[in-house]
């Protein structure tokens, strides 16, 4: 089968913040990120500093609004820090922004091309949930650190020996009630994604998780796209919470991949990240015991750090999210550490469920 829009993978996640240099340093001393890209007033960007922080494969550009008025600012005010753009690596720019718009995709930057004297990035632009976008990028011809217009930059502190995470592993939205099947059908038609097995249907969502998901993925599986929607149940679902605070459809979280979640979580939580809480039960169950089998760390280690397992029939994971980290409850971050298994942690939606719900309540909002 024809790949009818070719993906390479993530390119960079976009957040629009309020204060981008403290967030900066958020990411370089909390995350571990490096900062290896600026711009602002004095590099000619009068309106707007961006910072551009990597991990491994993992990139994240953060802006901030220098004056009132401007795209960041307004977005700012309205949602709260967020993700405004899940920026892809594209091969052919034009031919795939010519099949998403011709697929019925909101075109909102036509292809162009950026130059200087590193070579030059071609760039567009299409609508996704909200007013969250993706931008098209194809940086092959280009040598720079980032973008034209961007000034190389040192780190803000020097990064950890080791790096927490090396790649962004998934990306998840949330959407209206009753339109999680609409923007499935988006990523099928617009990109040629296909749905994974793994997803929250009616049964799960009544019994206790307050939320329908499903995922789509490119051919290679490199983009991966959880939905949310949030489902009528008893509670206040946390996808309500997420729609009525962040004021409409959003990126929720951002995974992680991580090849030693223990240290890392060890090294983030010492730097004042707050992960949700498991409850001792989850670790004493011998049901989760003998369902997860033999990992590679001992149960009690993985009970100190609070990481949860789940064991699939590719093999197993190892994850864990942090609280939301801004004011508003809304965008948090998960680490995930795979060995083998393709999955979301399905076995474990019902104690993380149940640990958000907690959060929840500490705010009010269930
Ligand atoms: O991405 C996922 O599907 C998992 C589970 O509100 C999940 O990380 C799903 C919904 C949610 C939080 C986590
Ligand atoms: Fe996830």
């Amino acid at each position: 089968m024809s790949d009818v829009f070719p993906v390479n993978g993530m390119d960079s996640v976009v957040f629009a913040v309020g204060n981008a240099k403290q967030a900066a340093h958020y990411y370089s001393t909390a995350f571990g990120m490096r900062l290896v890209a600026y711009k602002g007033p004095e590099t000619g960007s009068r309106d707007e500093v961006a910072y551009v922080l990597t991990s491994g494969s993992a990139r994240f550009e953060l802006r901030g609004p220098v004056r009132p008025g401007t795209p960041v600012a307004r977005h700012v005010a309205e949602h709260g820090d967020g993700v405004i753009d899940l920026a892809l690596d594209i091969p052919d720019v034009e031919g795939a922004y010519a099949h998403a718009v011709g697929a019925g995709a909101r075109g909102l930057v036509e292809p162009y091309t950026l130059e200087d004297e590193r070579g030059k990035v071609v760039m567009a632009a299409i609508a996704t949930y909200g007013e969250t976008r993706h931008t098209l990028v194809d940086r092959s011809n280009y040598s720079g650190v980032y973008l034209p217009g961007y000034h190389e930059a040192g780190p803000l502190v020097e990064p950890p020996a080791k790096r927490f995470f090396q790649a962004v592993d998934h990306c998840v939205g949330n959407v209206e009630l009753g339109r999680m099947d609409e923007w499935v059908e988006f990523y099928q038609r617009v990109m040629g994604f296909t749905n994974m097995a793994e997803f929250i249907g009616d049964d799960i969502a009544t019994e206790y998780s307050a939320l329908m998901s499903k995922v789509v993925a490119n051919g290679t599986r490199k983009v991966k796209f959880p939905l949310n929607e949030p489902a009528v149940s008893r509670k206040k679902s946390q996808i309500d919470e997420y729609l009525e605070f962040y004021g409409g459809p959003g990126v929720q979280h951002i995974a992680l991949a991580t090849n030693d979640i223990l240290r890392t979580v060890a090294a983030m939580r010492e730097a004042g990240v707050e992960f949700l809480d498991t409850p001792d039960s989850y670790y004493d169950d011998p049901e989760l015991r003998a369902r997860i089998g033999q990992v590679r760390a001992p149960i009690e280690e993985l009970r100190k750090q609070r990481i949860l397992v789940d064991r699939d029939e590719d093999g197993y994971l190892l994850q864990i999210f942090t609280k939301p980290v801004q004011d508003r409850p809304t965008v948090f971050f998960e680490f995930i550490e795979r060995h083998g298994s393709l999955g979301f942690g399905k076995g474990n939606f019902k104690a993380l469920f149940e640990a958000i719900e907690r959060e929840q309540e500490l705010r009010g909002n269930l």
